[in-house]
């Protein structure tokens, strides 16, 4: 009798096969379901818009708040960042910025109401493609703008670096465009790669935004101290303002002040809240 080349082939090439199909059925379902749970937050507004205080560092005026909006925690999404990753894969980025810009105002709005925060800087964080959007270009932020009562003074655009820009000629143009209506441009996470450094010399952003990672522990960390003030010195140089991220301490806080850091935000002077908070909660102590 003639024997199989390869005996155990067949068993075993079904059994691959199965657990392939196992896999990615498996796959497209979890896919299909957690995008299901992201039309069912989109359509039903389920995430909640935070507003974090950024400070004057050496006189306590409140600047402005970031905007961050948060979905619900499930068993799809245990964590906001799984929720904006999936977003990532598909192809609703654009949608679901448009979809935020217009919460993010809408809600800053009401919450600013009896309060003298109305005119404060509004932060709101985009996707750098998403401004070479041409229904952004064409002046759909101005509409959404105008019709909540605030002038494009009052936002600043922070672009981070982990969507790195590919094409910073091309980049800087739509920028100007948006410059020449009043907007305004953060590079946020600054310090933490090779990208934002390019980003702040490239796009002489109006605020850098210095990361957390550079902050945390920075008055006895001899590097970081170094950084932050080549950073400082670089902006003081270009007329850009500083923002130092995640201050978590009263001891980082001392320190940011004494070198003359002029913005502040971070767990130390204020969370992020969905209550407009102007003052700051530990150098009011100071
Ligand atoms: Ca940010």
């Amino acid at each position: 009798m003639k024997k199989p080349l390869f005996p155990s082939m067949d068993k075993s090439g079904l059994y691959n096969y199965m657990t392939y199909f196992y896999h990615t059925t498996r796959h497209s379902l979890l896919a299909y379901r957690r995008f299901d749970e992201f039309q069912r937050i989109v359509r039903g507004r389920k995430l909640t818009s935070y507003f974090q205080p950024i400070f004057h560092l050496q006189n306590n005026d409140c600047l402005g708040f970031e905007v961050l909006n948060r979905p619900p925690i499930s068993s799809h999404f245990p964590t906001t960042e799984s929720f904006y990753d999936f977003i990532g894969y598909t192809d609703q980025v654009f949608a679901f910025e448009r979809f935020c810009r217009e919460l993010s105002l809408e809600r800053f709005k009401k919450a600013a109401v009896d309060s003298s925060a109305k005119d404060a800087v509004i932060f709101l964080n985009v996707h750098p493609e998403v401004l070479s959007d041409s229904n952004y270009r064409s002046g759909e932020t101005l509409q959404l703008l105008s019709r909540f009562g605030f002038s494009p003074e009052q936002i600043v655009f922070e672009l981070t670096e982990r969507q790195a820009v590919q094409d910073y000629d091309a980049f800087e143009r739509i920028l100007s465009h948006y410059r020449s209506q009043g907007f305004r441009i953060a590079i946020d996470d600054a310090g933490s790669g090779y990208n934002s450094l390019k980003a702040i010399v490239s796009l002489k952003p109006e605020f850098i935004k210095l990361d957390k990672s550079l902050i945390r522990d920075v008055y006895r960390q001899p590097n970081q101290r170094k950084v932050v003030k080549l950073l400082q010195e670089f902006a003081e140089a270009s007329g850009t303002h500083i923002i130092a991220e995640g201050i978590e301490s009263t001891d980082e806080i001392s320190y940011l002040r004494s070198e003359g850091i002029e913005y502040g935000q971070g767990y130390a002077l204020g969370r992020p809240e969905t209550k407009l908070q102007s003052v700051p909660l530990s150098l009011a102590s100071m």
